[in-house]
């Protein structure tokens, strides 16, 4: 039989992940997926970027400058950047029911008024730090990419600072499971419980990503109701962040949102090192450390030995195990013996690697549904970067070994079933493919 050695399937996944990164590429920026998600995504812009710093670098900073081009007046940076070639329903929901203004002079595209995790100061700067390896005239469009993107990270940083710390906390908050990445995730239930979901707002508004992929993979349409009268709610207040905590009814500190947030510190603590702002690095590094003292403090669940989400409204904290919380490995001042009680959750009977979305064990694993069981890549890049910053660089291969496997026995999958392997939600899907060319560097 014949059996490919290792550097053949290395270069068959190398050429497969560049493919899909040409296919879903628009013109302007890349797409998550063709078919599912036609606009431009915040934090899959950040993931692309990573993986075309191999292939395509001056492709990854047109992608975050398109990003950021949509950047509000106010510092955030919108979780979605609408296509304005792309018609209303084919993603719901569209630029009308967010009717927020167009920003941007080059190309004017509305978004929406919600973020996400802001991983971008991290791609960043790993496109630069691949810069090099593509000749001069690269490492010249690096220098003034950074220097275009500096003052603009960090406007997104101090919106996320300010004006999103709901609780007073030192944490920023999110106001939407969609701000965390990691939409119907077990994290959010008990929150989200309290949320009224308003089933008629789906008359009103038809879904579409059921029309395009298994509804069973997708969250339910009483998730939706509650996504959609959450977004209301926002919008109708102006996206205003103002009291939060009394006016909206989701206000959470999530450990993996605030976890990139540090991170995004020390990375834009590079940046400002190259750009020769030795101040600015300081105190980017300084903020790194203030994050992670508050994380560590205040997602900790001294019982369990687990990071939670916290509602800022109520104190609480989620009951729920779920990937998120491990992310605080990321974290480099984490107190070790906080990275290794994640590192023992790791290896338990809940996760095991590569890391399932949420708790193995819990009754509310779901094998299929989005953020409630399958693997995805993302969230195990991450952790693989959290092992290496904590010296686990046996583990940190394990899991690398495992996720290139999993790509080229079943494709550059959306997400995966957490035991049989089986690709799940969209094929040919960006981040896959370019955290897949990172993996094989
Ligand atoms: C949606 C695009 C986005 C990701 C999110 C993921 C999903 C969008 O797709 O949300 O319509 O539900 O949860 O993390 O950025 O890939």
């Amino acid at each position: 039989m014949y059996a490919p050695a290792v550097s053949d399937l290395s270069a068959e996944l190398w050429q497969s992940a560049a493919r899909v990164l040409d296919l879903n590429w628009s013109g302007d920026h890349t797409v998550p997926s063709r078919r599912l998600y036609p606009h431009q995504w915040s934090w899959d812009a950040a993931f692309i970027a990573v993986g075309l710093a191999y292939v395509n670098p001056t492709r990854a900073w047109r992608d975050l400058r398109s990003l950021f081009e949509a950047q509000w007046p106010d510092g955030r940076v919108p979780h979605i950047v609408f296509d304005p070639d792309t018609a209303e329903d084919d993603y719901f929901p569209g630029p009308g029911v967010w009717n927020v203004p167009a920003y941007g002079r080059r190309r004017a595209r509305s978004s929406t008024g919600l973020v996400q995790p802001p991983l971008h100061a991290l791609a960043a700067w790993e496109v630069y730090r691949h810069a090099s390896a593509h000749g001069a005239a690269c490492v010249a469009e690096a220098r003034t990419e950074l220097a275009w993107l500096y003052p603009r990270l960090v406007a997104q940083q101090e919106y996320l600072a300010e004006r999103r710390d709901a609780g007073g906390t030192g944490l920023a908050a999110i106001v939407h499971p969609w701000e965390s990445g990691l939409d119907n995730s077990p994290a959010w239930d008990t929150v989200l419980d309290a949320v009224p979901a308003d089933m008629s707002l789906l008359e009103l508004h038809r879904r579409r990503d059921v029309a395009v992929t298994d509804a069973a993979q997708r969250p339910t349409d009483e998730d939706y109701a509650r996504y959609i009268g959450l977004v209301l709610n926002y919008r109708d207040g102006g996206y205003s962040d103002t009291e939060l905590a009394q006016r909206h009814p989701f206000a959470v500190e999530c450990p993996g949102f605030n976890s990139i947030l540090a991170t995004a510190e020390l990375a834009l603590a590079q940046i400002a090192g190259v750009l020769g702002r030795t101040t600015d690095a300081r105190r980017h590094r300084d903020r790194a450390r203030e994050i992670t003292a508050v994380v560590s403090r205040r997602l900790w669940d001294p019982d369990t030995r687990t990071f939670r989400a916290r509602d800022a409204r109520t104190g609480r904290l989620s009951p729920a195990r779920c990937v998120s919380g491990l992310l605080p490995l990321m974290l480099p001042d984490l107190p070790a013996g906080q990275a290794d009680a994640i590192m023992t959750e790791i290896r338990s009977e809940r996760f095991g690697l590569p890391a399932p979305s949420a708790d193995r064990t819990a009754p509310s694993f779901d094998t299929h549904r989005y953020w409630r069981g399958p693997i995805w890549i993302n969230v195990n890049w991450l952790l693989r970067r959290g092992m290496q910053v904590h010296g686990h660089h046996g583990e940190a291969e394990e899991l690398r070994r495992a996720l290139l496997r999993l790509v080229h026995e079943h494709g550059h999958y959306e997400y995966f079933h957490p035991e049989t392997g089986q690709g799940l939600g969209a094929p040919a899907f960006s981040w896959t493919a370019a955290l897949c060319l990172d993996l094989l560097a």
